[in-house]
């Protein structure tokens, strides 16, 4: 091969030796299979086939087919060089009515899964909840009421006691704010409900506290080495200059923007960032709940795609600062491009929250692409967003910011939520038809990064 004459440029775009490198995803959003074997419904099952929830009228009955076809995506994460894989664990394949009678045959799949990872040296870190409650649950009142808690807290023992043994790295919820403000304040989301705010409110008071459970599922039965944190999409406010005046704002926003989960969680208290913001209301609150909640944790893990900018306006109160027409945004409109963001949200949560390590559990870029072209998705879009994100990841570790792990958001296009298939978020794309995987360039450069463990 043809030596450089000035050298690699990435040899000093080297991360930490121990990195966790590795991709997500989730059970509603890739497995299909949606009532096979024995699975019940999900919220996300009844909600798609309301008219006009997701877009195209697209529901997750087949998705990516992975419930089928997961030993072929066990090997393609081989080739494609992933150390670790984010999976979810969909609750209602393993308790079909969200309590009491267990699926065998729903359990036996993530053991399969679970195993095959592990055969091919990928970790599996598992996501106890990413959304897909059962439906049961959820006809009984849902997230609002506190039998929700009851049965978490039964269904991750079961879990944790099935597969402790081999899974070491666990996640309790993904976005409390993104499922619950979505979900039962907005409609956007399953089960689609605009219920009112102190409703809305003692909705994330119980799922927090599921998130107590999860910690505690894992402390009493995961054995030697088992880690746990939740996962939480932060909104990493990014001060437009970084010094000492706009940086202090952005403090002040982070705090209040995310304290809804973090000041629970982590203080074991709804102190006084989280009455500022409900005006004084509290939610019902039994004895014992807060010393759950804030039990302590491994990592935090964040879900990054954006933040919003910051400055100090007068008397340095902090302003928020609108991004003007033509910025650059993904094809999702939330997504506006802002790879400081992975520098600022960890900093944030370390700094201000206390969080001991933090893992970026998704992080991504959403695109309505076309498909392979002689075999090959030049994704450039996305590419040099993740990219700049981990450009400026890597510069928070360097300044002392302890992150341990990355994961793109996603593997592989997927069932994206109210979006359907049409926003693709995969590294690798999927034709839904063939059920055809194609990596994309963006999958193709991700493995090099990987394999050098070096922003190449
Ligand atoms: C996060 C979810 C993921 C994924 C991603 C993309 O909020 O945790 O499951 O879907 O967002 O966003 P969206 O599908 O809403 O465009």
């Amino acid at each position: 091969m043809t030596k450089l004459t000035l050298g690699a440029p990435s040899a000093a775009r080297s991360f930490p030796k121990d990195f966790c490198w590795g991709a997500a995803s989730a059970s509603a959003q890739v497995e299909g299979a949606a009532a096979a074997d024995g699975k019940g419904a999900s919220i996300w099952d009844v909600f798609s086939r309301r008219p006009g929830a997701i877009k195209h009228g697209d529901t997750p009955a087949v998705a990516c087919d992975h419930y089928h076809r997961y030993r072929e995506d066990v090997e393609l994460m081989a080739r494609l060089g992933l150390k670790h894989y984010r999976l979810s664990i969909a609750w209602p394949r393993i308790m079909p009515d969200g309590v009491g009678t267990l699926n065998r045959r729903g359990l036996d799949f993530y053991s399969r899964l679970i195993d095959a990872l592990l055969e091919r040296g990928i970790t599996p870190w598992v996501t106890m909840f990413h959304w897909d409650l059962p439906q049961t649950l959820e006809d009984k009142g849902g997230w609002p009421t506190r039998q929700v808690v009851d049965a978490f807290a039964d269904y991750a023992d079961t879990i944790v006691k099935a597969y402790g043994d081999r899974v070491k790295n666990w996640i309790t919820l993904n976005e409390i704010a993104v499922f619950l403000d979505s979900g039962y304040s907005l409609g956007r989301h399953a089960p689609g409900r605009k219920e009112d705010f102190a409703t809305v409110h003692q909705a994330f008071h119980h799922a927090v506290l599921c998130h107590g459970h999860g910690v505690r599922a894992v402390r009493e039965h995961g054995g030697a080495g088992a880690r746990v944190g939740l996962t939480d999409n932060s909104r990493a406010i990014t001060p437009i200059t970084e010094t000492t005046a706009d940086i202090v704002a952005a403090r002040e926003v982070f705090k209040r923007t995310n304290c809804r989960i973090l000041e629970p969680i982590f203080t074991g208290a709804y102190g006084p960032v989280y009455q500022q913001q409900t005006k004084g209301w509290l939610p019902q609150v039994a004895p014992g709940d807060m010393a759950l909640i804030s039990a302590p944790t491994d990592f935090l893990g964040l879900n990054i795609y954006t933040g919003e900018f910051v400055r100090a306006g007068a008397d340095d109160q902090p302003e928020s600062v609108p991004v003007p027409p033509h910025y650059p945004v993904a094809d999702s409109p939330w997504l506006r491009w802002n790879a400081r963001a992975l520098y600022w949200g960890p900093r944030h949560a370390v700094e201000l929250f206390g969080a001991k390590a933090v893992v970026i559990t998704e992080n991504g870029a959403g695109y309505d692409e076309a498909p392979p072209v002689n075999g090959q998705v030049n994704d450039l879009h996305r590419l040099e967003y993740i990219r700049a994100c981990l450009g400026e990841l890597q510069r928070g570790i360097r300044d002392g910011v302890p992150v341990t792990g990355y994961f793109a958001w996603s593997l592989m296009d997927n069932f994206e939520w109210a979006e359907g298939y049409e926003r693709r978020f995969g590294l690798v794309y999927n034709d839904f038809q063939t059920q055809q995987r194609t990596p994309k360039a963006s999958a193709l450069w991700y493995r090099e990064v990987m394999n050098a463990n070096a922003l190449v």
